[in-house]
């Protein structure tokens, strides 16, 4: 039995790309590992958010977790914040990571991206990632492909405290989906599909309307073509768009090329729009009924107990080797 450990931002309404690159496959490992799951609210303030919203995303993504199938009573469920461990020990990590290694990150040279000021929490942000994780010592982290860098990131600061301190930190392993670990954005297929896309049109979100995931998927972008073919370099967008029909329906890649051959892409557009609605429905149901109950937050404090009752001793072990002098 492994470790795991993984979170979610709630920085907007979760996307599809959220679910099939994460929240499915955190709900296939519960059954087997020890599992600790999270909504990283923490890390969510890195970019401005307005504290109403984020309220109720904070919610809504810790709802969306129990209705995509993580089940409270096997898997710790908590907020970031509620585990005051994590932002302790991500100062300590800040202090041990270099200026050029945090400046070489992906996400936030695409997230600064134009910006006149940019927050100093943006770039510290893979600091506080590697203490989410190190300070539960998982053994795997499963995530989509963009966060593969956070996650190199997270071993070398865990070596570099190993090295100066003495073995401690476990160093965690990517778990990363066969199908579906980059969905790209319905607009533009350069881009994955994110939550904080200021354009609605360039996701399916979680709990869009049967009609709007309609609309949004016949007005995806595909190309000037007609044929149903998977070839991320030459068809990205129609690859892009078969990666979700796999998943969705369960057919493979080259079933789907057989059953729209000579078809042009509009019944195949409209059939992935079934499959998509298919896959949400029930999670969307699920969903409702936890908001109504109103069971959220005691499942939150219980997992909250748990992840704090995990973390503790490991912080107080980080910093007493660091030289700290802890309280009796
Ligand atoms: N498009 C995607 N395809 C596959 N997996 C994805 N993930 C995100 N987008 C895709 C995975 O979802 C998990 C949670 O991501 P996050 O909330 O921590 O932040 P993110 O990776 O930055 O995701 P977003 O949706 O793009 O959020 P914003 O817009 O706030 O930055 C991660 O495991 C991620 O890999």
């Amino acid at each position: 039995m492994k470790r795991v450990l993984s979170g979610i931002q709630p920085s907007g309404q979760l996307t599809l790309g959220n679910y099939i690159g994460a929240l499915q496959n955190f709900v296939k490992l519960q059954d087997d590992h020890e599992c600790f799951f999270m909504v990283v609210d923490l890390h969510a303030i890195t970019v401005p958010q307005d504290p109403a919203a984020l309220r109720e995303q904070i919610e809504s993504v810790a709802a969306l977790f129990i209705a995509s199938g993580i089940n409270p009573d096997k898997s710790a469920l908590f907020l970031q914040s509620h585990v005051t461990a994590h932002a302790e020990l991500g100062w300590l990590m800040t202090t041990l990571a270099y200026m050029g290694e945090l400046e070489r990150m992906t996400q936030f040279k695409e997230k600064s991206a134009g910006k006149e000021s940019i927050g100093a929490g943006l770039f510290v942000y893979p600091a506080l990632m590697a203490a989410d994780i190190l300070v539960y010592n998982a053994d795997l982290v499963p995530v989509g492909d963009d966060q593969k860098q956070h996650l190199e990131i997270t071993r070398d600061l865990a070596q570099r405290f190993n090295q100066r301190y003495g073995d401690l930190f476990t160093l965690p392993e990517p778990y990363i989906p066969k199908v579906g670990a980059r969905i790209m954005s319905l607009d533009d297929a350069s881009k994955k599909m994110s939550k904080s896309n200021p354009n609605p049109g360039s996701f399916i979100a979680m709990l869009d309307e049967p009609d709007v995931i309609r609309k949004k998927l016949s007005r995806a972008v595909t190309d000037s073509g007609r044929e149903v073919k998977y070839d991320p370099q030459s068809k990205p967008e129609v690859s892009n768009l078969m990666s979700i029909y796999t998943y969705c329906s369960g057919l493979s890649i080259g079933e789907i090329e057989a059953k729209y051959e000579g078809q042009g892409y509009g019944a195949f557009k409209k059939d992935l729009a079934e499959h998509v609605v298919a896959t949400l429905e029930p999670i969307q149901k699920r969903y409702k009924e936890i908001r109504e109950s109103g069971e959220l937050a005691s499942f939150l404090r219980k997992g909250a107990e748990r992840a704090n009752a995990a973390a503790e001793p490991l912080l107080r072990e980080v910093k007493r080797r660091m030289g700290f002098v802890l309280p009796e």
